[in-house]
């Protein structure tokens, strides 16, 4: 650099000191302007991009939703368990067969794979507790690619998707028990002798992504809750908390909440495993189940204060923390200890066949965080954050190792606590489930806004939070709203993953597929007419569909493009069909043609200066 450029780049760089409120020198009055304004740290300049990636939950939307941080942007939905025609998701026959008979999905903790401990952005996995599915999407092209289930023997598919160190596994634990095998009645009045729960372990083909079931472990119906893996000392193990081991089959609010501590599980899951290589599984439902009482060393219960949420492993993976949301505190176990008690069999009894360890000789502290705590997350710093539900708050609190004077008072390790608006429930940091968080940001995830935007009505939205935890005290930083209900999300630094958008044409290997005009056509054979169409700026090849009422019509729709964000779709008129086909990519819709008449078809993307001219006709004859 010559002096005189150097000059004039000094020159322009103070001239964006002054006008970037994010770079102001520190002691200027802009500094004190920007400090009371901390949303300006958040600003992403129009044409800039976000660091990371936010993918949340769409909860009973059954959706991704992709954000950016720190803005907070939305930026784009990702299909899952519900149709969605933006994408054409649900209308073309793939991704129609995925979904199956049902039309929504309970979306709550989607889970990033992860390749020795840290996130390795291949895929994002996500749990359906209504419909006991499991889903995985390809952040390749932010696709869902695969919908398990029903997962035989299990219901309620909430203490999912937890994804192991190197993505061995997909763990799954059932929310509600039912009888076995799936379609048995049984009284409810005889739940404790009737129901069963299920702990599962989804095996990921590490290639493919391929999700099969690889064994499930019986347990007492417990109503089994959040759970997380073991990484480090914890290493092979999973960890789920509970309510309800009253046992109770009705009333639950009542009747689940008697007893002062609920069971959290301790899995082996590589034991697990072992037992089904070395045949100690019976095969149910099709899939290998271990029964705890006769494969001892699979499962443990440890006793957690009363009505627990969440328990989370610390990045170490020596920390366990659970949070009864019926009592003021985070119940931290060491699980080095945790182990000891396991080798040298050091348990109070035994739950059907299953080993109880000692609360109190675990427990390494009751960190009394506030009230209502649900769920933790980790900084990487030694920090941990517990959302509290009742208190509307987010509490930090510096983990183990303590020293004597901490533990005369445990409150001495709480250091921090910000409000949040309003009544959270899941909280995210990102990486708080690898061995490296990010440790700069925290979104709150509440379950309330409470008019903090223009009204719209009755059907409110939820709010969320930006935080800053670089410093001793968190900061609020801004809010954003989504749609109901984002239990979870997955935070992914942008530049782990470079996502394609086209699909190259060598890789569609769709023998369906049309490359150019003279490639398509129309064949028909008895009642069955096939189109092969081509999309391309701004025109349908062929654009004329003739049928007679009756036809079964099937069109391979193939978008010839090879340019970024030139989507073509294909919507028919009257016919509740639509078709997006992104560029090199080949669909297929079937559809029956029952009606009479001409029916336009048209492109639904806006895609050219001619878009509208894109367009054609279904013509069905008597
Ligand atoms: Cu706390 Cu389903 Cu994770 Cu909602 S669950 S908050
Ligand atoms: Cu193609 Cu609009």
């Amino acid at each position: 650099m010559s002096p005189r450029t150097r000059l004039l780049s000094a020159g322009a760089l103070l001239t964006a000191t002054l006008l970037t409120p994010a770079c102001r020198p520190p002691g200027s009055r802009a500094a004190a302007a920007s400090a009371t304004s901390p949303a300006a740290s958040t600003y992403v300049a129009p044409g800039a991009k976000d660091q990371f990636y936010l993918f949340y939950s769409g909860g009973h939307s059954g959706q991704v939703y992709v954000a950016g941080l720190p803005s907070m942007r939305h930026i784009a939905t990702i299909p899952v368990f519900a149709r969605y025609p933006a994408t054409g998701y649900g209308y073309d026959e793939e991704s129609r067969k995925m979904l199956g008979e049902f039309t929504w999905g309970d979306m709550h903790h989607p889970g990033l794979s992860q390749t020795d401990g840290r996130y390795d952005g291949r895929w994002l996995f996500v749990n359906d507790n209504a419909n006991n599915r499991v889903a995985r999407i390809d952040l390749r092209d932010f696709k869902t690619r695969q919908i398990l289930g029903p997962i035989p023997n299990s219901s309620g598919t909430h203490g999912s998707s937890f994804v192991t160190e190197n993505t061995e596994y997909v763990l799954v634990a059932t929310r509600f028990s039912i009888p076995l095998p799936k379609g048995r009645y049984a009284d409810p009045q005889r739940y404790e002798a009737e129901f069963s729960g299920m702990v599962s372990g989804l095996a990921v083909d590490p290639k493919s992504g391929t999700l099969s079931v690889g064994w499930q472990i019986l347990t007492p119906p417990f109503n089994w809750d959040l759970g997380s893996t073991g990484k480090g000392p914890s290493s092979g193990w999973a960890f789920w908390t509970s309510y309800n081991s009253e046992m109770a089959g009705t009333g639950l609010e009542a009747n689940a909440t008697r007893l002062d501590r609920d069971y959290a599980a301790i899995v082996n899951w590589r034991a697990a495993e072992q037992a089904i290589k070395d045949g100690k599984g019976t095969l149910t439902g099709g899939v290998p189940m271990i029964d705890p009482a006769k494969v001892p060393g699979v499962m443990y219960f440890l006793p957690v204060p009363k009505s627990p949420h969440g328990i989370d492993t610390d990045p170490s993976g020596r920390w366990i923390v659970a949070s009864g949301k019926l009592q003021p505190v985070a119940s931290v176990f060491d699980f080095e200890k945790i182990r000891q008690a396991i080798d040298r069999h050091e348990f109070t009894g035994n739950v059907r066949g299953v080993p109880v360890l000692n609360y109190e000789a675990l427990l390494e502290g009751d960190v009394p965080v506030g009230l209502g705590p649900l769920h933790t997350q980790y900084d990487g710093k030694g920090n941990a954050y517990t959302s509290l539900f009742v208190e509307s708050a987010v509490a930090k609190w510096r983990l183990p190792p303590w020293s004597p004077e901490d533990r005369k008072d445990l409150n001495k390790v709480v250091l921090d606590k910000i409000p949040v608006h309003y009544n959270i429930g899941h909280l995210v940091i990102g990486g708080s489930d690898t061995r490296e968080p990010y440790g700069q940001y925290l979104v709150a995830m509440n379950k309330l806004s409470k008019g903090r935007h223009v009204s719209v009505g009755p059907s409110q939205p939820e709010s969320s939070e930006l935080i800053d935890i670089t410093g001793s005290k968190m900061g609020l930083l801004a809010e954003a709203f989504t749609e109901p209900e984002p239990h979870f999300a997955q935070i992914l630094k942008a530049d782990r993953i470079t996502p394609i958008e086209v699909y190259p044409k060598g890789e569609n290997h769709d023998a369906d597929a049309v490359w150019s005009a003279d490639q398509t056509g129309i064949t028909r054979t008895g009642n069955k007419v096939v189109v092969k169409m081509m999309a391309i700026r701004s025109k349908f090849v062929p654009d004329v569909i003739e049928a007679h009422a009756g036809d079964e019509i099937t069109i391979h729709l193939t978008n010839v493009e090879q340019t970024t964000d030139m989507i073509h779709g294909l919507g028919i008129v009257e016919h509740d069909m639509n078709v997006v086909v992104d560029p090199g990519e080949t669909k297929t819709v079937r559809f029956k043609a029952n009606k009479t008449g001409v029916y336009p078809f048209y492109c639904t993307n806006f895609c050219s200066a001619l878009h509208q001219e894109m367009q054609g006709y279904l013509a069905v004859k008597p």
